[in-house]
């Protein structure tokens, strides 16, 4: 298979080579019970990890895939929140913030196992539909949904009561709630956040990646100091002069697609959709305080001075995962317009990126390997082909799948590339962006993926 990437000869990749790669990584990270995003990087579990690690895992493995989702569920608080982070107690000294940091068995409500206080993006009820409607029989069989169900409503009771209480829209107490750690979206928050914790900051991350591809230490004593800040506060949420409080457009955008999802969920058990279905149209209105009508792309609100953060960054399109009918009128060709424009894919221009870049291609201090702040992720990326497709434009999402999972498999599944020339960055064998070319390739190329020893597992 040939494919292009901008300024570099044409390429041959083979599918059926890449997606056995792609297959050896993700089986590679297994733990037993889930995958962690990279075994030196990232020991633990994360929250949306294994939402987008499932998602590939469902063609090789439908049991391991719901194991994957069961595993972060069974470790829900009693408030109803997904934590950021499982943590592998025999792995506790190689990563930081450690378990030892949060003391997650002596906060009220948190599960048996030790995780973090903090959250990330809801993409897993949409994970969990998508899982269960690859091999309906086999979810079916093991009663999938039924317990995945109570345990995603009461996640989205969380958002929406402890998160979402003033205005409708979830808030982000940490960058790392966002997902997208050091995005421009949050410099001005984090500008009145102390870089002094109490705690001394440990750095184990470096020993994995280069200290120039990752946050910096000034940076990570602002998010040291806000963890330790949220923690001494119990976790509560009750904290009426938390500093960093911003309303993320991904956080966002994901949660009103996975309240549809959920009523998907609802309908396969029988119950009445209905209310999921209102609930992402009322996150989709509360929306509308996040959309910039100059940029053409949802932006973030800081909750503290009430202003936007005007900058666009690809979360801003995530808007997109959502049909016509339920976006406002004209929004999703305004959304198309941005993200095929300049500022990410550029499809019209002289070198177009192949893959959109996390943070406007067009502004001046965009950094193509620095940390969310230009690079292009893959989950993002197959988040966005997910919008171009869900508006019709199967051909064109089609036309960068053989780019990205050529990049993706050439450079060892890197944490993120150059948009421009696709070379890697951060980690390597990194879990979603194998786990995503595993599902590119098997739903587009290989509707037959071949089967792997997992299969035994079915019995
Ligand atoms: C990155 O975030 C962690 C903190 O959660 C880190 O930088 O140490 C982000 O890319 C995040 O989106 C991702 O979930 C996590 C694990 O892959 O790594």
């Amino acid at each position: 298979m040939t494919a292009t990437l901008p300024d570099r000869p044409a390429i041959v990749h083979d599918r059926v080579a890449t997606l056995a790669a792609a297959t050896a990584v993700v089986r590679g990270n297994w733990g037993g019970a889930y995958t962690v995003p990279a075994t030196g990087l990232y020991p633990h579990q994360w929250s949306w990890d294994s939402a987008f690690i499932a998602i590939g895992l469902r063609h090789l493995s439908p049991r391991r895939a719901q194991l994957e989702l069961d595993s972060l569920l069974s470790s829900q608080w009693a408030d109803g929140r997904l934590p950021q982070i499982v943590y592998d107690a025999r792995r506790d000294d190689d990563y930081a913030p450690s378990a030892a940091f949060w003391g997650s068995a002596d906060l009220p409500g948190s599960p048996p196992v030790p995780t973090t206080g903090l959250i990330q993006p809801p993409v897993h009820a949409w994970a969990v539909w998508l899982v269960h409607a690859h091999e309906p029989a086999e979810s079916a069989r093991r009663g999938f949904l039924e317990r995945a169900y109570p345990r995603l409503v009461a996640w989205h009771r969380y958002l929406r009561e402890r998160r979402a209480a003033q205005d409708g829209l979830a808030a982000v107490v940490h960058p790392w709630e966002s997902g997208t750690d050091n995005s421009p979206l949050w410099d001005d928050a984090l500008a009145r956040v102390p870089g002094t914790p109490r705690a001394p900051i440990e750095r184990p991350d470096l020993q994995h990646a280069d200290a120039s591809e990752r946050p910096s230490n000034k940076e990570y004593g602002k998010y040291f100091w806000l963890a330790e800040r949220y923690r001494d506060h119990g976790c509560s949420d009750a904290d009426p002069d938390h500093p960093f409080v911003v309303n993320d457009p991904t956080t966002n955008a994901l949660w009103a697609r996975a309240e549809l999802a959920l009523a998907d969920i609802a309908e396969a058990l029988g119950r009445d959709g209905a209310a999921h279905r209102a609930e992402a149209a009322r996150i989709v209105a509360a929306m509308e305080a996040l959309w910039d009508a100059d940029l053409e792309v949802y932006v973030a609100l800081d909750r503290r001075t009430g202003e936007l953060v005007r900058k666009a960054t690809v979360g801003g399109l995530m808007a997109l995962l959502l049909p016509a009918d339920v976006l406002p009128p004209g929004r999703a060709d305004a959304l198309l317009r941005t993200a095929q424009g300049p500022r990410f894919l550029d499809v019209d221009g002289a070198a177009p990126q192949f893959m959109a870049p996390s943070y406007d291609a067009t502004a001046p201090d965009l950094d193509p390997a620095l940390y969310w702040r230009g690079p292009a992720w893959f989950n993002m990326m197959w988040l966005l082909l997910e919008g171009l497709r869900t508006h019709g434009l199967d051909a064109r999402a089609e036309k960068y799948v053989d780019p990205m999972v050529e990049a993706a498999v050439r450079e060892g599944f890197p944490e993120y590339v150059n948009p421009w020339t696709g070379d890697g960055h951060g980690t390597r064998s990194f879990s979603w962006t194998a786990a995503l070319t595993v599902d590119l390739l098997s739903r587009t190329v290989f509707p037959e993926a071949p089967a792997g020893p997992e299969e035994n597992e079915r019995a």
